[in-house]
């Protein structure tokens, strides 16, 4: 199997992705556009890159030549074909390959490919013949949409493959996601290794906002692992496989790493600044939750800015007033039994809410 063109080209980087994440072998040729090449010329008439060649078979056009791949090679298959995933992606290629080609190209050309291989000076004005609002579609596509439309890892890996992918939903979210594993922001502040901890996907639709890891969850590195989420779960009527089995649910804290433990033996505030750093960013990335449990005062106090009661008690027995999507929850730490025993009305009215919620997502 034979690509032809240099991968500086969009196209061939798409048909040789393609191959790749199929877990097929290939051979590259580079050939110099507008030169003839027999071999070349046979599979891209037109003279544009990428061709290819299997065997007697030869085409041209990236999106005609990682169709043959997916048709020829099944296992797995890249291109979905369920019926709207498979438009949806063909929509997104289409969108990649003319659209935002279209617009960005004489961008990349005037920038990289007139100064590094031309010897041409960039222009300072260039004239997209699209305007900006083509390129930021998909960012603004992820306010709106659900990334489950995007599909599983197949239409991901083809999307991948095209260009623009830092925007595409599900890639953002997981370029966010190693961006935040990596973070050592609060190394300065803390007396160990800062280890952020969050669970969630594109798939998360029910989204636990606590306050941030304690020891054991830092040791583990798995959110709620401790006495903590048991009592969660109770209230949210799952149990332990459930909660860490359904991509539904997902954890992210106000802080992603364990605060140390202060003098009194409790675990220090969530500072600040991970929040400012990371939380609107991953809210943005995280378009499918339907249901944000604000998990204590941290939380509450964050996403209901101005809304809160007086105090987290008082933010918690309004919790009707959050509407259906948001629901402040006091921390299920055992710090808070004596709460709970004082406020019979939680346990006799949220929690049934709660769990009714839950059940309606998971079933669906
Ligand atoms: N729709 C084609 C576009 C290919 C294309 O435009 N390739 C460019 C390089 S990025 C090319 O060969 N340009 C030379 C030319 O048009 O003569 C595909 O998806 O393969």
């Amino acid at each position: 199997m034979l690509i032809y063109g240099s991968s500086l080209s969009p196209f061939v980087r798409k048909t040789m992705v393609f191959a790749t994440e199929k877990g097929l072998a290939y051979d590259n040729k580079v050939v110099r556009l507008g030169q003839p090449d027999t071999e070349f010329d046979a599979c891209s008439p037109f003279g544009k890159i990428p061709g290819f060649q299997d065997g007697d078979f030869k085409i041209s056009d990236s999106s005609a030549i990682i169709t043959y791949l997916d048709a020829a090679h099944p296992e797995p298959n890249l291109i979905p074909t369920e019926p709207k995933a498979r438009a949806r992606t063909v929509w997104y290629e289409e969108y990649a390959d003319s659209i935002f080609v279209g617009a960005a190209g004489p961008i990349f050309f005037n920038r990289v490919v007139g100064p590094r291989f031309m010897g041409a000076q960039p222009e300072s004005q260039v004239k997209s013949p699209r305007p900006m609002r083509t390129l930021s579609w998909p960012g603004r596509r992820l306010q709106t949409s659900s990334s489950a439309s995007v599909g599983c890892s197949g239409p991901k890996a083809l999307l991948g493959a095209a260009d623009g992918i830092a925007y595409i939903p599900s890639m953002a979210l997981d370029a966010l996601l190693e961006e935040i594993s990596a973070c050592r922001v609060c190394a300065p502040y803390l007396p160990h290794t800062p280890r952020p901890v969050t669970r969630v996907s594109a798939a998360t639709r029910i989204l636990i906002a606590g306050q941030a890891p304690g020891r054991l969850v830092h040791e583990t590195g798995l959110p709620f692992n401790d006495p903590s989420g048991v009592r969660l779960r109770q209230w949210m009527g799952i149990d332990r496989e459930t909660f860490y089995g359904r991509s539904e649910i997902g954890v992210a804290a106000m802080a992603f790493c364990f605060p140390g433990t202060n003098p009194k033996g409790g675990d220090y505030p969530p500072p600040p600044r991970c929040a400012a750093l990371w939380r609107s960013r991953l809210l943005a990335a995280l378009p499918n939750v339907e249901l944000t449990l604000l998990v204590g005062g941290y939380a509450q106090d964050w996403a209901l800015a101005g809304r809160t009661g007086r105090t987290m008690t008082e933010t918690v027995a309004r919790w009707r007033e959050f509407g259906p999507n948001v629901l402040p929850l006091p921390h299920p730490s055992w710090r808070n039994t004596a709460w709970l025993k004082r406020n019979p009305w939680f346990e006799a009215e949220v929690t049934p809410f709660l769990r009714q919620r839950v059940t309606d997502i998971l079933g669906r």
